[in-house]
């Protein structure tokens, strides 16, 4: 017998924008079109989406092999979404929202991601997207985003913080939206990220394992595993255990970090904006806030790259460097889903110089030559 045709009518978008071949060809939906439910959003709310999200949940054999007692950790990969982080799920929920509202322009400050997304859903909207970066930190391949996308990117001689601060004023003082995750809508967005593991796992993991910089994600998270618990999706809730690099891990020592140091970038934040929403997150939880020097994120990133071929930015190894650091904390047998929020390509800079492994070059171009070097 044949097979059954697939069914090539995709429900009824939503959408203000006028695609009318989407109704006739099959297309990745975004977040918005597959949680459309959950989320403040209406028929009049033009849809601007990358088909981001519906990112894998990754077994980690090896990693579960180093923690043993029966624990199973998996990864949560928001680095495979359209330009590469977690952040595009929050800045489809910004922009298609600033749309709606009849923006004409969105400001956002950035460590590096923020911007790539900004820039990116912003040009996809027809808006321009206004970037102020920290203009020494930020990774090359999030520069390369922004900048390619179509933003207007401002570096100031300054860090992350004073950006911020810089950027909310303007947003007060000037008719422009501010998509820093202080803008509701953009921890609406991230949420998606929750249903999805509770989608795949059937429940929640018993902890989740997260970098924090502003504190977003982590609320982002833990509001959707609630909306979900609420209508009985998921039967537990997990344990929120945040992770900031030791040099710049306010919500660690109790207060504002002035000077935020790490060669994790995207997380060299002082001053988190969202420190109440995520401390209340982590207490609810019954989670832990904890710090991971440079050294051993740097030891998770290598493990992720070369024993699991995950390869994550800096930041993003923080999650996996507090799992490996505060193993001690993880129950037996217990599920473990650890957020890796960026992907390894946006920072090429760190791969080469932290890489483990050596570049043979050189090498004269000769068969005998090349076969020597590899060992025969
Ligand atoms: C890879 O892009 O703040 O705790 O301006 O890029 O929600 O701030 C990035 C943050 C973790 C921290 N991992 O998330 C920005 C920015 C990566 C990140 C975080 C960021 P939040």
């Amino acid at each position: 017998m044949k097979p059954q045709a697939p069914n090539l009518s995709i429900p009824a978008s939503p959408s203000g924008l006028e695609l009318n071949w989407k109704t006739s060809v099959l297309c990745s939906q975004g977040i918005i079109e597959a949680y459309t439910s959950y989320l403040p959003v209406t028929s009049r709310t033009p849809i601007v989406t990358l088909s981001e999200g519906n990112t894998p949940l990754i077994p980690m054999p090896h990693l579960s092999s180093l923690i043993g007692r029966g624990v199973k950790v998996m990864i949560k990969y928001d680095g495979l979404n359209p330009t590469g982080s977690f952040k595009d799920r929050g800045m489809t929920m910004a922009i298609s929202k600033a749309k709606e509202e009849g923006a004409s322009a969105v400001i956002c400050a950035s460590t590096g991601n923020t911007s790539a997304a900004a820039a990116a859903y912003a040009t996809r909207a027809g808006i321009k997207a206004f970037v102020i970066i920290p203009q020494s930190k930020v990774a090359l391949g999030k520069l390369a985003q922004a900048l390619l996308y179509g933003g207007e990117v401002i570096g100031i001689d300054g860090n992350f913080d004073q950006a911020l601060t810089i950027v909310r004023e303007l947003g007060e003082r000037y008719p422009i939206t501010v998509v820093n995750s202080v803008n509701p809508y953009r921890l609406e967005g991230q949420k998606t990220a929750a249903f999805e593991i509770v989608d795949l796992m059937g429940d929640a993991p018993d902890y989740l394992f997260i970098p924090v910089g502003n504190g977003g994600n982590i609320s982002a998270y833990w509001m959707g595993f609630c909306e979900y618990h609420q209508e009985g999706r998921c039967k537990r809730l997990p344990k929120m255990m945040g992770f900031q690099a030791a040099g710049s891990a306010p919500l660690v020592v109790g207060k504002p970090v002035l000077d935020p140091e790490t060669l994790a970038t995207a997380i060299r934040i002082g001053n988190p904006a969202n420190w109440e929403k995520a401390t209340a997150v982590k207490d609810a939880s019954g989670g832990e806030f904890n710090a991971v020097t440079d050294q051993e994120i740097l030891a998770a990133y290598r493990i992720l790259a070369n024993k699991e071929g995950i390869f994550c930015e800096p930041a993003s190894a923080a999650s996996v460097a507090g799992l490996l650091k505060y193993s001690d904390k993880v129950a037996n047998e217990a599920t473990v889903v650890c957020v890796l929020t960026g992907n390894g390509l946006k920072d090429p800079d760190s791969a080469i110089a932290f890489s483990a492994n050596e570049f043979k070059k050189g090498i004269a171009p000769s068969l005998d030559a090349v076969a020597h070097v590899m060992g025969f």
